[in-house]
């Protein structure tokens, strides 16, 4: 990892700031990332194609410190609590011998650890810190790359809008990065269906080794994303909502068969997650235009336009509703 993060930085100039500040959005995956071909620098086996959401996202602010010092969401993290851990790894690398620690605050619009991408924006607002108190100036592409070696889904926080997540074949992983696609969808709503914000019991890494390991469904994976990207990219030239819909709701349920395949098996639904993917089926059914997709949590994402905001709210009063594309 040290390797890759000095072929980066030897490109660009570095001087520490008093403070580093950076932002990035929350994103949610139309086209799953599920299973890597290298755990230590995160990379995955398939391309995956995510929407960001709006002003949705963490704050993250970071100086320079004797020792580390992580406050999350207002609350300082002890130093064995798993998330302290898992930040002072990904730092590493960037302490010197000027800065050996580091005095970061993160505020974070999502709960932590619910599904709902919190390591994306929380990993892609870290990187874009220290790109600011370092003086790096990266490129969009080199924020993504260092973004991706503290959470694969971090890649595609660094941009707005619909997102793409190239696998890459490298194994230096210089060559998987996302980019921002060229489509904006102003009527495009997720509709955010929190069934429950507590810490999920299976991590997303854990799972993806365990479907990888044992799935056999996995093995027709990535024959499955091949055809959800395409019919994605079909739905966003032809700006064809069901089509954009139905294939990220297809795709998001493969991606759950696949865990419930493994063994053990991987199973994050609720009681209440099948209640609501029942409910989408049937207003689908009496002719609403509405999908959903799911992640590696109970919680439900419901994809619709904005011209059905009343009748999505009918059926689910307690949505939240996100503009991906709000200015
Ligand atoms: C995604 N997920 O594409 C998929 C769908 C969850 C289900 O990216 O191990 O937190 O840090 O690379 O990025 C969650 O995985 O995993 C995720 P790591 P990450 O959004």
């Amino acid at each position: 990892m040290k390797s890759m993060i000095n072929a980066i930085l030897t490109e660009h100039s570095s001087s520490c700031k008093n403070t580093g500040r950076g932002w990035a959005p929350v994103n949610i995956a139309l086209c799953k990332y599920w299973g890597k071909r290298d755990e230590s620098i995160n990379l995955p086996l398939t391309d995956s194609l995510s929407i960001s959401l709006g002003k949705l996202g963490a704050q993250t602010e970071i100086a320079p410190a004797g020792t580390d010092c992580f406050t999350l969401n207002g609350e300082l993290l002890d130093t064995n609590a798993k998330a302290a851990v898992r930040l002072r790894r990904f730092l590493d690398p960037f302490r010197t011998a000027t800065v050996p620690g580091f005095e970061l605050k993160s505020q974070s619009d999502v709960p932590l650890a619910a599904g709902l991408a919190s390591s994306a924006s929380g990993f892609a607002a870290l990187v874009m810190a220290l790109n600011d108190l370092f003086s790096w100036s990266l490129t969009k592409r080199e924020l993504s790359i260092l973004a991706r070696l503290g959470s694969g889904s971090a890649s595609r926080s660094v941009y707005e809008g619909f997102v793409q997540w190239h696998a890459g074949n490298q194994s230096d992983g210089m060559d998987s990065f996302a980019e921002q696609l060229p489509y904006t969808w102003p009527a495009l709503r997720v509709g955010l269906l929190m069934l429950s914000s507590s810490e999920k019991p299976i991590g997303s890494r854990e799972g993806m080794r365990r479907t990888t390991a044992t799935s056999e469904l996995y093995k027709v994976w990535p024959a499955k994303v091949a055809a959800s990207m395409a019919a994605l990219k079909v739905a966003l030239e032809l700006h064809d909502f069901d089509a954009l819909g139905a294939a990220a709701e297809s795709n998001a349920l493969a991606m759950h068969a696949t865990m419930i395949d493994s063994w053990p098996p991987v199973l994050y639904w609720l009681p209440e997650s099948v209640s609501a993917m029942q409910k989408v089926w049937a207003a689908r059914e009496a002719g609403l235009s509405l999908y959903f997709t799911m992640d590696a949590g109970p919680n439900i994402k419901l994809l619709y336009e904005a011209h059905n905001e009343a009748a999505v709210r009918e059926i689910f009063p307690a949505v939240q509703m996100v503009l991906p594309f709000s200015d």
